[in-house]
């Protein structure tokens, strides 16, 4: 297995839509086991393709928060295929916009269809952080953060700032 690189504001790539996988082999497989070794290693409780560079219809997700009773999840081509009316607030973070956080609502419960490691449809009914997370991690496969969600005066805040930053990078690493 191998650690990624996770990319962050403001790499353009975050805001690519990610294409659907056609067949799930071995490179799928590897490509998940390091998707879950970066996660871990982050640490975070999800992580989608497209924040290792790669625009894959593609997330893992591990919402367990005992190390020693991990409930690694891989979703292939997920689809969201109903929500809940309901919705549930929740402090969201994301690899990709370090150390910010917001509260964000969602439905409070959704079920999604999917493939699994193995090739096999699969289906999952998911409520709490784990509804909160794969609404999250699906939203990057369509190029959406979660700062999206925000007021545009807080959205662009947050953007002004990495995006200074990044600057403020590029000049010293000259
Ligand atoms: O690690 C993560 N924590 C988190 C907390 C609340 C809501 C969503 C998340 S996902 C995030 C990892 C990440 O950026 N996944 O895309
Ligand atoms: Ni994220």
């Amino acid at each position: 297995m191998a650690k990624r690189n996770i990319i962050t504001l403001p790499d353009p790539l975050l805001r690519k839509t990610s294409e659907p996988v056609e067949r799930v082999d071995d490179e799928m497989r590897t490509l998940i086991d390091d998707m879950l070794e970066t996660m871990y290693e982050a640490p975070g409780i999800g992580l989608a393709g497209i924040q290792i560079a790669v625009p894959r219809r593609v997330l893992v997700m591990d919402v367990s928060r005992d190390e020693d009773a991990r409930a690694p999840h891989a979703l292939i081509n997920p689809e969201v295929v109903w929500t809940s009316d309901e919705m549930a607030p929740y402090e969201e973070g994301c690899l990709s916009i370090p150390e910010y956080y917001a509260e964000i609502e969602r439905p409070a419960r959704c079920r999604v269809t999917y493939i699994d490691r193995d090739g096999a449809r699969q289906e999952m009914e998911a409520d709490g952080i784990l509804a909160t997370c794969v609404q999250h991690e699906i939203d990057h496969l369509n190029g959406l953060l979660f700062i999206d969600y925000l007021s545009k005066l807080k959205r662009d805040r947050v953007i002004k700032k990495f995006a200074k930053a990044e600057k403020q990078r590029a000049t010293h690493a000259l």
